[in-house]
């Protein structure tokens, strides 16, 4: 099929920070490097500060700015919302758009609270009657690497999968005079390192096993309980600003870690540890699933990689094969490079991208459905009660709304 005869959809993305970077990128790769069924135009960028959405406009390619939302829901340029603001609007936006017939890709996590991603969910199934998609914005699902696992776990190479270990760990917020930002205020962020990283490894567990956390026995912790109010600014939310020491401080209403442990829809064992503490950590992202007849490992910071091991080979030449996830028939890699020329975090998004193009272009939802955002939703949910009851036993309330 050539692009021209193909449908084209206007996107209209809300908000420009690291966020609105990276899903700008994918939608300008999207077309470029593969060829989904529907082709993006990146219609339109909005964001209360006019310049800075200019901005973001001019250098990515976006055709033009809103400074209200609710203007894009107007428009009949733009058919896809795709939301890239700090969890407290999500809800608000993707409910209007759904409203207005609009497919939606929403970042992750879905919401700030169950009975939002609740709303959402009932939204997006209602719409979905009518045709209109939507999308929850788990990219890392879309590294080659750990696409790749979840086949070679579905395929029944490791067998009866046993124990599942997932880590996020990063250290941005090391530093105690650091300065507040969104993410560390619960009525914007949510939660912290739990819904902002946490909910990553719960998903890329799920996903790449097949199987759903079905409790928790959680413990949180918030290492500096307070911070300087000025100096860390808008944006992404990730410190960078230099704090005002003279400024009062502001409570720290998130948590800075969570660990927990869960069993597994399948039986296996699961433990979780997401943290903003981990010093020398920048983006770790660690997945290990042992199974009956082998494991798989998977670490972001060697993200084209994935460590395969298989039990039946004889020990002599036993340990983990280091797979190059590189190679035109691994997901996704046949878009880019030729072997060995390897992708980095941005490409995942462009991945979502296709894929949600492709989606809307067949007629059919796309995942993770926001019925899986909102299953994560509640193992977030668990993690926090669990946490306040002295790591009680807590079951994670099954699928459905
Ligand atoms: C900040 O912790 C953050 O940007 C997350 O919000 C993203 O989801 C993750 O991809 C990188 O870290």
């Amino acid at each position: 099929m050539t692009h021209s005869s193909k449908p084209t959809l206007g996107v209209g993305m809300v908000g420009y920070s690291f966020m609105g970077r990276a899903h700008s990128q994918a939608w300008r790769n999207a077309r470029s490097f593969f060829s989904p069924a529907a082709l993006p135009a990146m219609t339109v960028v909005a964001g209360r500060d006019a310049q800075a959405a200019q901005e973001t406009a001019d250098r990515f390619g976006w055709q033009g700015v809103e400074t209200d939302w609710r203007r894009l829901l107007e428009r009949d340029d733009v058919d896809v919302i795709d939301i890239c603001t700090p969890g407290d609007t999500h809800a608000e936006i993707a409910i209007a758009a759904l409203a207005a017939g609009k497919h939606v890709l929403c970042e992750k996590p879905l919401a700030n609270s169950v009975a939002e991603a609740e709303e959402m969910t009932r939204a997006a199934e209602a719409a979905a009657a009518q045709g209109i998609r939507s999308m929850v914005g788990f990219t890392y699902r879309r590294v080659p690497a750990i696409a790749l696992a979840r086949q070679l776990v579905a395929e029944g190479r490791v067998g009866r999968v046993l124990h599942v270990r997932g880590a996020y760990l990063q250290d941005w917020l090391v530093d105690p005079s650091s300065p507040m930002t969104w993410r560390m205020q619960k009525e914007r962020a949510g939660s912290g390192a739990l819904g902002d990283i946490g909910a990553h490894i719960v998903d890329l567990a799920q996903h790449v096993t097949g199987q759903t956390l079905t409790g928790v026995s959680a413990l949180t912790e918030t290492f500096v309980k307070q911070r300087p109010l000025a100096g860390g600014g808008a944006g992404s939310g990730i410190t960078g600003g230099t704090a005002d020491h003279s400024a009062p401080m502001g409570d720290v209403t998130v948590d800075d870690a969570a660990v927990f442990v869960s069993r597994l829809s399948g039986g296996a064992l699961a433990t979780f540890e997401a943290t903003r503490y981990a010093t020398g950590r920048k983006n770790a992202i660690r997945l290990e699933i042992n199974g009956t007849e082998g494991s798989i490992a998977f670490d972001f910071e060697d993200m084209n990689v994935l460590q395969v091991h298989d039990a039946s080979l004889d020990p002599r030449e036993g340990g983990f094969t280091r797979v190059l996830v590189t190679e035109a028939s691994h997901p996704y890699v046949a878009g880019w490079w030729p072997p060995g020329h390897v992708l980095g975090y941005e490409h995942g998004f462009t991945h979502q991208a296709v894929d949600l193009l492709d989606a809307i272009a067949a007629g059919q939802d796309p995942t993770p459905s926001f019925a899986d955002g909102l299953q994560i939703q509640r193992v977030i949910a668990a993690v926090e009660s669990s946490a306040e009851h002295e790591s009680a036993w807590t079951p994670v309330e099954p699928a459905g709304t």
